[in-house]
């Protein structure tokens, strides 16, 4: 039975990703793999520099690699700050990926992003073949990313799948260096502080996801029937589109008191207002069955009961 690799296994995906598969498989199966020192005993960790293409060579050997989850990526923010970075980690790493996916056989998902768009795409239900003309390092990276995945599954058979994420909301582990951050961020204040102070303007309408939705549509579209993807670089995927001040409202029915003002930061305003407001995720739901479960209500009731949870848990619990 082949194992499953997962890079970027200690991120805000990665983490969820990992415990989420090891739940519904055989835990052993699924190797985490990060450039950072991993958790001891908690099932099995190799170190990763997806930078360097003999350590993913030999982590898929001696495991027996079927299929890999690669996820070690910087986000747009981070992106912005360090576009050469950027491009060596994203675009270097996912080669790195594809060439030994090529020579062991493996699947391998590509974590696009609504990032993946710019100005000139049309912002209101984004289709899903539409312009991809981002403005950001970051974007460059995913229409590339998306590109390369259509390029080796076309060329070579690699059996690549992809998504545009959407902002992605957890209570888990922080996301770090993105521009839809504030949509985490803003829960934890609330719950501390009930007070939050917003880098994006309260307009900006961006889509969103619960991480919940987000894992189950990894691992569905990894375990589609191969016959139905029409696309192998990445299918838009959401389940809620909100701006800061309707986010504001949802938590204040929740902490009446609560209070929001705004300090936007223009870098990650201007890399918001080159993306969608809301994509057009049909070809996701004909061609494998997606279905968000959480809208913002949910999703805003889910996320302030975990947070207040976690606030008063007795360190180390
Ligand atoms: C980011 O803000 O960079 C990410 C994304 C939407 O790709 N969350």
């Amino acid at each position: 039975m082949h194992r499953i690799l997962v890079t970027g296994a200690l991120g805000q995906i990665g983490s969820e990703l990992v415990a989420a598969l090891r739940q519904r498989l055989d835990a052993d199966r699924i190797i985490a793999s990060d450039l950072r020192t991993g958790p001891a005993g908690q099932g099995p960790y190799v170190h990763v520099d997806c930078a360097q293409p003999y350590e993913i060579l030999e982590a898929v050997r001696r495991y027996e690699i079927g299929t890999i989850y690669h996820l070690a990526a910087l986000l747009s923010a981070v992106a912005e700050e360090k576009p050469q970075v950027a491009w060596s980690v994203n675009m270097g790493g996912l080669y790195n990926v594809l060439e030994v996916a090529r020579q062991y056989g493996c699947q391998v998902f590509f974590p696009s992003s609504i990032g993946a768009f710019g100005p000139s795409t049309p912002r209101d239900r984004t289709p899903q073949v539409t312009i991809q003309r981002p403005t950001t390092m970051y974007g460059v990276t995913k229409v590339a990313g998306e590109l390369l995945c259509d390029y080796y599954a076309a060329r070579f058979g690699v059996d690549t799948r992809g998504l545009r994420l959407p902002g992605l909301i957890s209570h888990v582990a922080p996301p770090g260096g993105g521009t839809t951050d504030y949509a985490v961020e803003i829960f934890h204040q609330a719950v501390r502080y009930k007070h939050y102070t917003c880098f994006l303007a309260p307009e900006t309408r961006l889509d969103m996801m619960y991480m919940p939705d987000a894992i189950r549509a990894l691992i569905e579209i990894m375990e589609a029937d191969p016959s139905r993807l029409r696309y192998r670089n990445a299918y838009n995927v959401t389940a809620m589109s909100f701006t800061p001040a309707e986010l504001a409202d949802a938590i204040r029915a929740h902490i009446p008191s609560f209070a929001i003002d705004y300090h936007v930061d223009p870098v990650r305003q201007s890399i918001a207002d080159s993306w969608p407001r809301s994509l057009d995720d049909r070809a996701a739901r004909e061609d494998w069955g997606w279905v968000p479960r959480f809208d913002i209500k949910a999703m805003t009731a889910d996320m302030l009961a975990q947070t207040t949870e976690k606030l008063w848990m007795p360190k180390g619990a």
